[in-house]
This record gives C-alpha cells, structure tokens and sequence, in this order.
C-alpha cells in the first residue's frame, strides 16, 4: 500500500492522488500541515523531505519527491499513462518540465497569496504572477485547440501533471479559465471524465480553508 504525504490545498499533492486512483492504486493519505509550517520544520524535512515540500510518495521503504518523478515512477511500474514511442516520453517530460517551472508553479503561488497566505498580498506581485499565469495558460490554451490530450492521442502523465491546479474552485483564485481559456476548459473536462477522478477536497486530508484576499485582489 503506498502512502502519500499531502494536504488538500495542495495541487501538487492531488496530482499524485489523481494519478493512483486512475491506477486503481491502494494508498493511505499522510496530512502534512503545510498551514502551520510542517514543510520548513528540521525535524519533518531530516525525516520526510529534506526538499521541504509535498507531495511524498512512500513505496515500501522507497520515499520519492518531487511530483513529476512520482509520476513518472508510478506510470512506470503499473505501465500505464506512459508514452507509446520514446517520441512520446520525451514530450511528456517536456510538459512536466513547463508545468513545474511555469504552468503549475506561476498559478499555485498566486492562488496561495490570494487564498490562504497569512498577510494581504502586495499588488505588483500579483499582477506580476498574472503575466506569467497568462503566458503559460495561453500556450498551453493553444496547445491543447488542435488536440485532446496534451501528448498524442491518449491521456499521458503529462496531463496528471498539469491538471493539478485546475479542478479548485474559481474562488480560491478568480481565474475563470472557462471565459478566459476555453481550450483548457474542456481538456480538464475530458480529465474529470476519466475514472478515478474527484475533487482534491475529497480525497487529501486537511480541512478546507476560506479563501482570504480574493475579493480584495
Ligand atoms: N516541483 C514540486 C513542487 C512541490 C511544491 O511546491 N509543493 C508545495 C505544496 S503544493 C510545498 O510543499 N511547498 C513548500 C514550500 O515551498 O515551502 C513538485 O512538483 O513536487
């Protein structure tokens, strides 16, 4: 049984579960009290993640970081959500390698600032992030107008990887990306429509939080 160290907010997190309930994969959750500082405390990084961040994937006595390397891993072992030529991997990792510098990273801090951080978020720096949000999102938007699936014709990890952020609510960052990148829109349905899926809320432990600033942003 894997275990998955995550908490609900967290996007990166739901990647990994998405991923192994697509699997059919067994795995017990693991709370990591990001909100309160679990990630930056010595002690939880000499034992967990000296990285200080989550998603950890424990496999037996394996303990993996880093969600593009867990996915990776898992399409691996269960041989499914992988390529089909090494054309097809290397794209993959293409897209994982965008997601993780730009498309996940860019929205996951804005949303953070705007929904849970501790103190109001500084303007220019949300408006900074909204460049690189719309230069990420409108790349991929276009992408995805002349196909299904972001690597050939079948859902790949590198969808896994991507769609971590985008089933949370509109509140938690007001982007609505129906209006505003309606190719994205319906690739995320396509995904919801896959078996396994549900909302990051319903399967990563943590209580929900009420978004903070958003109305104010
Ligand atoms: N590239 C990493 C990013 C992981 C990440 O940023 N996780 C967040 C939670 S969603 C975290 O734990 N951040 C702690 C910090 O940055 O201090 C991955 O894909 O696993």
């Amino acid at each position: 049984m894997y275990r998955l160290h995550g908490f609900s907010q967290s996007g990166n997190s739901f990647k990994v579960a998405f991923l192994l309930r697509a699997l059919e994969a067994p795995f017990e959750t693991v709370f990591v009290d990001f909100m309160n500082g679990m990630t930056r405390d010595a002690a939880w990084r000499a034992s967990t993640n000296p990285m200080g961040e989550a998603p950890v994937l424990e496999d037996g006595a394996k303990r993996l970081t880093q969600s593009g390397v867990i996915l990776k891993y898992l399409s691996k072992k269960h041989g499914a959500f992988g390529g089909r030529s090494p054309e097809e991997n290397q794209e993959i990792l293409r897209w994982i390698l965008f997601d993780n510098h730009k498309f996940t990273s860019y929205f996951a801090t804005y949303r953070f600032l705007l929904a849970f951080a501790p103190a109001a978020p500084d303007p220019a720096v949300l408006a900074f992030l909204r460049t690189r949000i719309d230069g990420a999102y409108g790349i991929v938007d276009k992408h995805l107008a002349s196909r299904e699936y972001l690597v050939g014709a079948l859902p790949t990890i590198a969808d896994f990887s991507l769609s971590g952020y985008v089933f949370y609510p509109v509140e938690e960052s007001g982007y609505d990306i129906e209006r505003s990148h309606p190719n994205i829109a319906k690739w995320r349905d396509r995904l919801k429509a896959l078996p396994g899926w549900a909302s990051p809320y319903d399967v990563l432990p943590g209580e929900r939080i009420a978004p903070k600033w958003v109305a104010g942003a």
